[in-house]
Formats: structure tokens, sequence, C-alpha cells
């Protein structure tokens, strides 16, 4: 096939997965039938989203930033962004990838060979992640407010988010598996496992010895210790994992597979009308472990579920076609699998999922497979019976009814759907305020939207996404709020304020600075008091000073040309919202200090000269003046 006609096939490809709206004229008409069915301004008038100044909002939003690599809180429904918390990503405003607290979080979870592959880069971590989805910890059933868990797509990662401070406290590689994508707590009895889906499959032992001979990859199942942020096990499966989702029992856990072909292509992994739903036995798996079965590889037990393996690990449920999301109802009896390929969604009743593994069908424990519209990808759920599902193609939510679904599965003339609602446009995930719990409330949905195309202000070339927040309390969908946001909030929870109890000042004790204080004690320093003179070991120099508004406790100190300083910034102010920043011009070096925390960051003073450092978050009136110099003696030559 030449370029040109390889570029032609592609665009073929491209214009029969994305349905009609890809097309120039056919865009046009789905773009005004959508404005037409849009909210009017008198439900935003009438809505109760718009909060007076001062108001708090009800819940929190827990978005991901999907390539941006970070996650944001936003006030929901109010859709105010709140704040960013780095994870995978670099931030200019906290130094999160410089400080010495952050690339400890970043780089003590990596394997060994991508420690030394990146240091013959020069570089300490990775620089990006693809942070697709953010859910919080859970105890029986519900959101307890501990930690939030995240995967990174790209570089194989898992990260926990401390919900007290509202920073990344752990990130782990995990080995064997390649891009975790779906990830999920357990939920019952309390989130003790994280389950992460390898999406990508790649030779067990990815070591260069076999390459292009598909037929030996393999794709793995993670699940990690949420507590000690270690890899626990790991179940080799039959084609990709794309999301997961736990039960409400603590038995089993669910994950979606497409490419059921293992093809490498897009005709390839297109080619079955049906792919699965692979069912994770944790108990079967967790006695296999404990039994010593399978192979430990890269420290992991690697455990053996593949459909040709015949366990009692794993149950492979066939599912139309190519499935996407995975979601388990708060009625906790039913899972939702997105047919994305298929219009249908496929349901699974957990109470018959015992049979699989004593020899039923393994289609016997689907109870409902309603046709809602085209590439269903993403199901939330209101705690009354009904579910809201995202029709990527269609660009609409549609409003479904669990037990009217199941009714209809079993013959009875019934019409599942309710109703649907034009969103703007394609919508990937959605989530319902606290839908993905036992205390799913009914009142919200977000469609989080993949194109903004012509709902806001131009701004070239790249535009924003969609996310629109949508009435849910009534039959009639009502979409109340356009809110756009940069790349790429893959998807969100909605926790409801009472769950999280984030501090207004650090703990003194905070764990975050654990190497900061041991190294002050070594010093004979009390991070407190700082110290008068920079302390020098060989041509490594540790300056130690606090910082109340608006002066540090150094207004200047002197170093070498040539030596590795660090320094140490205590906040010793104590009042909420009083954060300081330490920045030294023409190094590249920033940080933040939040109250009473300590935070260091590393450097080579190369530069001779006089160089001022300035507190960079604004703090005080006399914020400007908050500032001292750094002297760097020249080299004796
Ligand atoms: S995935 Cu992006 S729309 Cu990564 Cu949860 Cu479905
Ligand atoms: Cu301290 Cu600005």
């Amino acid at each position: 096939m030449s370029q040109e006609e390889r570029k032609a096939q592609m665009r073929m490809n491209r214009r029969q997965l994305m349905g009609a709206t890809a097309g120039g004229a056919a865009l046009a008409a789905a773009g005004s039938a959508g404005l037409l069915g849009s909210a009017t301004p008198a439900h935003a008038a009438e809505g109760h989203f718009n909060l007076a100044p001062g108001e708090l909002d009800e819940y929190y939003g827990f978005w991901s930033s999907g390539q941006s690599g970070e996650i944001r809180i936003l006030g929901f429904p109010s859709m105010r962004e709140l704040m960013r918390i780095p994870v995978f990503n670099r931030c200019s405003a906290t130094g999160w990838g410089q400080t010495n607290e952050s690339l400890q979080v970043l780089t003590e979870g990596l394997l060994p060979e991508t420690r030394e592959m990146l240091s013959k880069r020069g570089m300490k971590t990775y620089d990006n992640g693809d942070l697709h989805h953010p859910h919080m910890s859970f105890t029986d059933g519900t959101y307890d407010g501990r930690y939030i868990f995240a995967n990174d797509k790209a570089n194989t990662r898992v990260a926990r988010i401390r919900c007290d401070i509202m920073k990344c406290d752990k990130i782990i590689e995990i080995p064997n598996a390649q891009d975790i994508h779906g990830m999920r707590p357990q939920k019952y009895p309390r989130t003790g496992y994280i389950f992460a889906n390898g999406e990508h499959e790649v030779p067990l032992v990815n070591d260069g010895s076999i390459l292009d001979s598909p037929e030996e990859y393999v794709n793995i199942f993670t699940a990690i210790d949420g507590d000690e942020m270690k890899v626990a096990w790991q179940v080799i499966v039959s084609g990709n994992l794309d999301n997961c989702d736990a039960d409400y029992q603590g038995k089993y856990a669910f994950a979606t597979s497409y490419n059921s072909e293992m093809g490498m292509n897009l005709a390839e992994m297109t080619a079955n009308e049906t792919d699965h739903c692979v069912v994770f036995n944790i108990k079967a798996i967790e006695a296999a472990v404990a039994a010593g079965e399978g192979q430990i590889l890269q420290g992991v037990r690697v455990l053996d579920g593949r459909k040709t393996a015949n366990s009692q690990l794993t149950r492979y449920i066939p599912i139309p076609n190519s499935p996407h999301g995975c979601n388990a109802a708060p009625d906790k009896q039913h899972i939702v699998i997105n047919g994305k390929l298929s219009p249908t969604v496929s349901v699974i009743d957990v109470t018959l999922v015992d049979a699989l593994f004593e020899g039923a069908d393994p289609r016997s424990c689907i109870v409902a497979e309603p046709e809602l519209g085209l590439g269903p990808l993403h199901t939330a759920f209101d705690g009354k019976g009904n579910c809201f599902t995202t029709l990527f193609l269609d660009s609409q939510v549609a409003k479904w009814n669990m037990a009217r679904a199941i009714e209809a599965y079993g013959g009875a003339d019934v019409d599942p759907i309710i109703s649907k609602v034009d969103v703007h446009y394609q919508p990937g995930h959605n989530s319902t305020s606290m839908g993905e719990t036992a205390e799913a409330d009914g009142k919200w949905l977000i469609s989080m939207n993949k194109f903004s195309k012509d709902r806001f202000l131009n701004t070239g070339p790249l535009k924003p996404e969609n996310e629109q927040l949508i009435d849910i309390s009534s039959d009639e969908m009502k979409v109340l709020h356009d809110g756009p946001t940069f790349a790429e909030p893959h998807d969100s929870i909605i926790v409801h304020a009472s769950k999280v109890n984030p501090v207004n000042i650090y703990s003194r004790d905070d764990p975050s600075w654990e190497a900061a204080r041991q190294q002050a004690a070594a010093d004979g320093v009390d991070l407190e008091d700082g110290h008068p003179e920079p302390i020098r070991d060989g041509n490594k120099v540790r300056v130690y000073m606090y910082s109340i508004a608006p002066e540090f406790s150094l207004e200047k100190f002197t170093v070498q040309q040539g030596d590795e300083v660090t320094i140490y910034v205590t906040n010793l102010d104590d009042i909420d919202d009083v954060t300081h920043g330490f920045c030294l011009s023409n190094h590249g070096v920033a940080m933040e200090v939040g109250p009473q925390a300590t935070a260091s960051i590393t450097f080579t003073a190369d530069r001779p000269g006089v160089h001022w450092y300035y507190c960079q978050w604004f703090c005080h009136a006399l914020h400007m003046e908050m500032r001292g110099r750094m002297f760097v003696e020249p080299r004796a030559s």
C-alpha cells in the first residue's frame, strides 16, 4: 500500500468510527440540531448551581486531566475550578517535580530499569503522564475521604493522593504490564486493593527477545495494596483490558476487554462481533497466591488467568462489541458493560456470577442488554434504579431504567429508555453525584464531552473540552451549564463535601518532609530555627531557613561556584492561607511552602554573582519585600 493509499484508508476508518458527525456537511447539521436541543437561558436562570459570593458548593468534584497529568478539584455543581493537584506532570507554581519531597514521590516507585533508562537521558523521572481515572477510597461501599487513586496510562503507573492535604504521596510503576488504563478501588469491605488494567499487550518478559510475535503477547491485570502502595498480585489475561470496577460484595472485579482477537491493527482488532468482560475471582486468586502458584516476575507473583489456562481465577463473559466502560450500580447487584461498537449495554447480575465458576454458561449472568443508541461508552447511576449512558456517536445521554431493561430482556414489552438529551459533543465519561457509591443521590450528572466545537469563543485550532452539567432530578434531563476544560478530563467523581475533610495547616509531624527532618537532625539543626550559615559537606551545601511573613530568616548566604546547594525552607506561619514560596532568579528553582510545612530543593550553584531569591506566593502587603541574596563566589582557577 502506498502512503497515499494508506492515508485514504485511515481517513475511511476514522469516518466509520466517528460516525456521521466527523463529516463536513453532516457536522454542521449535527451542530445546529444540538443547539436546538440545548439548555435555554430560562433553565440557567432557575438553576440553583449559581452560587452567591461566599456560598460553598455541596460537592467536591475530582477531575482527571488526561494527558495534562494532574488532578483538578472543582466545586460542584458551580463547576468552579478550585485547585490543581500535580501528579504525573510538572508544576511551575508548586515546584512539583523539582522539590526533593516531590522527587521522592516521583522516583521511589520506579522500576530499576526505568531509572537506568531515564538517568542515561539525564532525567530523574518521567515528565509526562496520562491520568484518566481518579477514584476515592471506599469503606463499606461508600467514599471514606482517605485517598484518591489515579492511573497513568502513558507510563504504566498508579498514584495516590492524600485527601487531608490534597497532595500526591505515592506513585508506583507497575511491572510486567504496559499502560495502566482502567483503575478502581475495591468497594467492600474497604479499599484494600486497587485494581489496575494493563491495556496494551506485550511479551511477558519484554526484554527484546520477543518482538513481532503477537501470539506471544499477554495482558496483565494488577491488584495493588492501596495501604502499602505495593503490587499484591498480577493475573495474565487474554485480550486488551480497558475499564474495570469492583462489586459491592468484595468477591469479584470486572474488566472490559476489547481486542479479543489480539489484533495488531484496526481491522484485526475490530473483527470479532463479541469481545469480553473478564471476571476476576478474588478469593480464588488469593488462594493461588498463598499456594505459591504461578511465577515470580520482577518481584511480583503472576498467575495465569488466560482462557486457555482454564483456571478458577477468571471467567470470560462474551459481550458485543469492543466494550469500554464498566460500572457497578449502587443497587449493589448489577454491573453495566458499555458496548462501544455495539449500540447495547450488557448488564451482569453479580448474584449469578458464583455459578460461572461452577460450570454455568458465561452468558448466564447477563440479565439485560438494552439497545440505547450509537457508541455507548460509560454509565452513571441515580440510586433510584435509573442509569445514564453516554452515546459517543449520537452526542447524547440516554436515561434508562434497570428494572425495565431486565423485564424487556425477559420478553416483556417495555421500553427501558426514559429520555435522551443532546450533549455537545461526543461524550466520553459521565458521573453522577455520589453515583459510584451505594449513596448515589440522583441530583446531578456531568457529561464529559470530547469536543466543544462552536460552544465557546474560538481559541484557535485547539479547542477546550466541554463538560455539561445536567439536572437529573426529574425524568427530563436538563442541561444547565457548559464548562470548558483544558486537556483532557476523561473521568471525574462527584463527592459530597461531608466526605472530605482537608486540613488548613500542615502538622509539623507530617511525613512529607521526613527526609528533610532526618538530614536536619544529622546536621544538628532544628528546621524551625534554621541555621545562620550554610552547612558544608564537601561540595554539598545545605541552607536552612524559615519564613514568617514577610521575611525569610536568611537575608543572604554565600556558596562557592559548583556547589550542590540544598535549600530548606520551613514556613512558620500558622494562619490559614498563608503559603510562601521560594523562587531563585535565573536558576529555574521555585517551590511552594505551605503553612507549617518544610520544603526543600537542590540545584548546582554554577553562576558566580549575586542572585536574588524571593517569595513567589503573594502572602503579605510586604510580599515584594520578602527576598534575600545568594552570593556565589567564583571558583578559584
Ligand atoms: S476512558 Cu477516556 S472516555 Cu480512559 Cu475511562 Cu472512556
Ligand atoms: Cu511570602 Cu510572598
